[in-house]
């Protein structure tokens, strides 16, 4: 009895959806290029952190010459679960490790160089970073990212075809033992001179032809086709062009590296990097901007610069500016001497995080009624209370070439905000070229933030309004607006 009850709900349920699905209009076709699974995955991260470790930990530079002996890398009191555990404690989805910088020096035990933790004295040789901080990752759920050098001043061979065939593999190691690794990060730096195995000399690289990054880029798709690549020439994740943290105003995540001056190929360290702050509208792929800051002035750990920790307002001005605007937030936070977050910087990222939560814990556009200029259809499909959901995979949309539309948020009082959030929904591509938000104030709207580019986030400070209705105008767009969240927040005051 209750069997055939069941079954025949179930088969008015199929009635009701095969009829809605027959009226029910199309979702609009992708505008442009539109990100890869992993890039969407990317996109989710939105803040990590950047660890730089090395030698230069304890000899106080920047950039290692390579003659570094392997007893240097003595940490005191090494505590993977400290470092990874304040970082995701302050909201960092992943956190990338620098496993061999410019010195060369290996923070795993590699089978192909003895520059490396295993001919250290640190834990008798068999300490190995890049698993612990991997596996810290993994206890913590939040992604784990490498870092490998492709400049190496330590390596006899470096300048030659050999020290590729050594950086692969390498690359190969990390990309085996460690497993799921979330990003590969490909710096551009190279800047000649070096130990090189005792040479000691300057060596120059055709920055074009010399590492062959497509065979590399290769290679990484083979052992982790979840990855996404990092490098001033993407494949996946573009260098913003500057290392304060900040994306362009506009920033779009379309883009196409451009050769220098001299023609060639673009390669890392040899591109038109200033232009990857604002990106190409036209570009013909997707590949948007990853903005790298460290929390001190320095990549590595110094203790002259413990004072000069940036504050946790600051880190949120650098949030705002960054993942504010489409891009994400690689914020670097060095290990000390102990091989552990020093306490200001676990002071200040601790007091971010908080700041974070507070702010965006909860949109003040709950209860929110929500509506719209035009609907797709001309029915109630692809709601526009669908921006209030909380919901990123969901969105509102209008006809096929309608690409001026607007939205009403009346909110069930008045709320008090500074701050605006804007999503697109990225599977279709990056759509809107202009919009604008309105509060009514007094009787009348009131423009109050007006710009080009959405993209996966744009995070907008206006000055503090108190109003119970909210305007979003898409004033111009490439194809039909899709538009997954607008978010109304409260955060500190700014600059
Ligand atoms: C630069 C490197 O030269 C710095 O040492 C640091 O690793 C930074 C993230 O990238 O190009």
């Amino acid at each position: 009895m209750s069997q055939r009850r069941i079954t025949g709900l179930s088969v008015c349920l199929l009635i009701l959806n095969l009829v809605g699905c027959a009226n029910a209009p199309k979702p609009p076709v992708p505008y442009g290029p539109v990100p890869s699974p992993a890039q969407l995955a990317w996109h989710e991260r939105e803040f990590y952190a950047f660890v730089h470790f090395s030698p230069n930990t304890f000899t106080d530079r920047e950039w290692g010459y390579g003659d570094e002996p392997p007893e240097t890398f003595m940490p005191s009191a090494f505590d993977a679960d400290q470092i990874v555990g304040v970082l995701a404690d302050a909201g960092a989805r992943a956190v990338i490790l620098t496993c061999k910088h410019h010195d060369g020096f290996c923070l795993w035990d590699s089978a192909h160089t003895a520059h490396d933790v295993g001919s250290s004295p640190w834990m008798d040789g068999k300490g190995d970073v890049v698993r612990a901080i991997s596996d810290a990752c993994a206890t913590r759920n939040i992604g784990f990212g490498v870092y490998l050098s492709p400049w190496d001043r330590n390596h006899a061979e470096y300048g030659r075809p050999a020290y590729v065939e050594y950086f692969r593999a390498q690359l190969r190691e990390l990309l085996t033992d460690y497993g799921p690794v979330c990003e590969v990060w490909f710096d551009g730096a190279n800047g000649g001179d070096g130990f090189y195995g005792g040479a000691r000399e300057t060596r120059h690289i055709d920055r074009e032809t010399y590492y062959q990054w497509k065979e590399t880029f290769a290679l990484v798709r083979e052992l982790q086709p979840n990855a996404v690549i990092f490098s001033d020439i993407g494949p996946d994740v573009r260098w913003v062009g500057n290392e304060s943290g900040f994306a362009g105003q506009t920033c779009w995540a379309t883009y196409d590296p451009q050769p220098l001056e001299d023609g060639g190929v673009p390669a890392p360290g040899a591109t038109k990097y200033q232009e990857a702050e604002r990106g190409h509208r036209e570009g013909s792929r997707w590949m948007p901007a990853e903005a790298d800051v460290s929390i001190r002035p320095g990549w590595f750990y110094h203790a002259s610069e413990d004072a000069r920790v940036k504050s946790p307002e600051e880190l949120f001005e650098l949030y705002l500016k960054s993942v504010g605007r489409g891009a994400s937030l690689l914020l670097n936070v060095p290990p000390d001497r102990r091989g552990q977050i020093h306490g200001a910087d676990e002071a200040s990222l601790r007091a971010f995080g908080e700041l974070l939560q507070e702010t965006f814990g909860q949109s003040l556009t709950g209860g929110a009624h929500v509506t719209a200029s035009r609907l797709r259809g001309g029915a109630r499909w692809f709601d526009p209370g669908l921006v209030v959901d909380g919901d990123t995979s969901t969105y509102w949309t209008t006809d096929d070439g309608i690409c001026k539309a607007q939205l009403i948020l009346e909110l069930p009082g008045p709320r008090t905000f500074n701050i605006v959030s804007l999503r697109e929904y990225l599977p279709l591509g990056q759509r809107v070229d202009e919009w604008a938000v309105d509060a009514f104030l007094d009787g009348y709207w009131h423009e109050i933030a007006q710009g080009e580019s959405i993209g996966s986030r744009r995070l907008v400070r206006v000055e503090e309004v108190t109003t119970d209705r909210v305007r979003v105008r898409i004033e111009q767009a490439r194809a039909c607006p899709a538009i997954s969240e607008v978010g109304l927040f409260r955060g500190p005051k700014g600059e």
